[in-house]
């Protein structure tokens, strides 16, 4: 199989209309996360997400992201959260503290409150290799982060109604029994 079959993303486009979105974006190494902020509105946008819908927070580096995302989940204003870094090894292993911590805390906060939070922090050797993450060579990568998102955000909202279908079906099959009991 070709690499380029292994890799080729047969989804539908996807829907954003209705959908909210909350996005987290780290200040340090600006040059670059600005640029995925960029790509992951630009196809939120092209999705059918409103402005209106899109709720930006900024926060000083990667490190304090997950803090931030975990609040923006907690207030129920957004069906998915996009977190937005951009960590670049150095000659300490400072990197290494900063982009496991700042995975470790974006995987709690999904976990903790049930909504996606979607994990865009670039973990590059060099900045030549962000660069080329944030719309160069290899795409943008805030643009995927965003179609995982919209994704993310549907499945939520899908398994959410069957599940609230599933719990109103099972109550009204156990009503028949109760009153049955009663009448005995
Ligand atoms: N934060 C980043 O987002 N990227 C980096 O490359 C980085 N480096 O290399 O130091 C970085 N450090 C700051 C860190 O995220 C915190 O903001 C700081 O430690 C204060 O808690």
């Amino acid at each position: 199989m070709s690499k380029s079959n292994q890799t080729r993303d047969t989804r539908e486009p996807a829907a954003a209309g209705g959908l909210r979105f909350g996005i987290v974006v780290a200040r340090f190494n600006s040059f670059i996360t600005e640029r995925l902020l960029a790509g992951a509105l630009d196809a939120l946008r092209a999705a059918g997400a409103a402005d209106a819908a899109i709720e930006i927070v900024r926060v000083p580096g990667s490190f304090e992201i997950p803090l931030a995302a975990k609040k923006l989940a907690e207030t129920g204003r957004a069906d998915a959260v996009i977190a937005i870094g951009c960590i670049i090894r150095g000659e300490t292993s400072h990197f290494d503290h900063v982009a496991s911590e700042a995975a470790r805390g974006l995987q709690l906060a999904q976990m903790d409150t049930g909504i996606p939070v979607i994990f865009c922090v670039l973990t590059c050797d060099t900045l030549e290799q962000a660069i080329d993450r944030a719309g160069l060579k290899s795409g943008n990568k805030g643009q995927e982060a965003a179609l995982a998102a919209i994704e993310m955000a549907n499945l939520s909202r899908g398994l959410r109604a069957a599940h609230s279908v599933a719990s109103r079906g099972a109550a009204e099959g156990a009503a028949p029994a109760r009153r049955k009991k009663r009448r005995a």
